[in-house]
């Protein structure tokens, strides 16, 4: 099985940190190839960055279902682009935000999401309701620490660490999971660190999609996740009007 692992944005080092994650969860018989975009935001961290982030992201999804990818991660806590993504590619999509919380939801009652800056929380509130899990999601906390920064930031992991423990001691939360991609290598030591379940949204995406195509399940082609039917497209994006991996390449 061939798993394609997206980070929708353009840090090489970030998606060399992913496709570790991803790799060390995988089963034996999966094989994980890690990519980013060449365009779009460094990272994302607004809904700005996001939007632009979409079309680089779907590029890179076309060009991996082409090339035999059995199933892809969308690794990014906004999901960016996951319905078009489902659209285009025939195996199963799966966002991180989505398999996280969902994860998390088997773990305990309720669980907290730790995330970067305070201006994504909104988003993630968001996506927890559209997942059917805004009851269980006590608390949104973010540790203003940019997404690029949690490479470089010497804090940085104290930073998160304290923001579970405080999530655990002040909400009582069973779980936790990680608000982004670049916290993939964190979880398995605030387990321990902080003694509750703490979520990777990679790992789980990543185990989802590989159960999913072990089951032959894929995305349901009928209705709204059709291909998008070729149009004229203008403009920058001229290319995107046809749908297919040789156009977005
Ligand atoms: C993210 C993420 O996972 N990757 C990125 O560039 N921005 N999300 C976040 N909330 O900071």
């Amino acid at each position: 099985m061939l798993i394609q692992v997206v980070n929708p944005n353009t840090s090489a080092s970030m998606t060399d940190l992913i496709g570790r994650s991803a790799r060390a969860t995988a089963g034996p018989g999966t094989a994980v190839v890690a990519v980013h975009p060449e365009m779009g935001p460094a990272s994302i961290e607004s809904h700005y960055d996001e939007a632009l982030a979409v079309p680089g992201l779907l590029a890179g999804i076309a060009a991996g279902a082409h090339d035999g990818a059995d199933g892809h991660v969308i690794a990014c806590f906004g999901d960016p682009g996951l319905d078009a993504a489902r659209e285009l590619a025939t195996g199963p999509v799966v966002g991180i935000a989505e398999a996280g919380m969902r994860a998390a939801t088997y773990l305990g009652r309720t669980f907290g999401v730790v995330t970067t800056l305070q201006r994504t929380t909104g988003r993630a509130w968001e996506l927890a309701a559209r997942y059917g899990v805004r009851e269980q999601c006590r608390t949104v906390r973010a540790v203003e620490i940019a997404v690029l920064a949690l490479e470089t930031d010497p804090a940085a992991r104290s930073r998160i660490a304290a923001e579970c423990a405080d999530v655990v001691a002040t909400e009582g939360c069973d779980a936790i999971v990680l608000g982004c991609a670049g916290m993939a290598d964190l979880a398995a030591e605030l387990t321990v660190r902080v003694g509750v379940p703490v979520v990777d949204g990679v790992a789980a995406a990543v185990t989802t999609v590989e159960g999913l195509v072990r089951m032959g399940l894929r995305t349901g082609k009928r209705g709204e996740f059709a291909p998008p039917p070729p149009k004229s497209y203008t403009g920058v994006l001229e290319r995107f009007g046809m749908p297919t991996a040789a156009a977005l390449r």
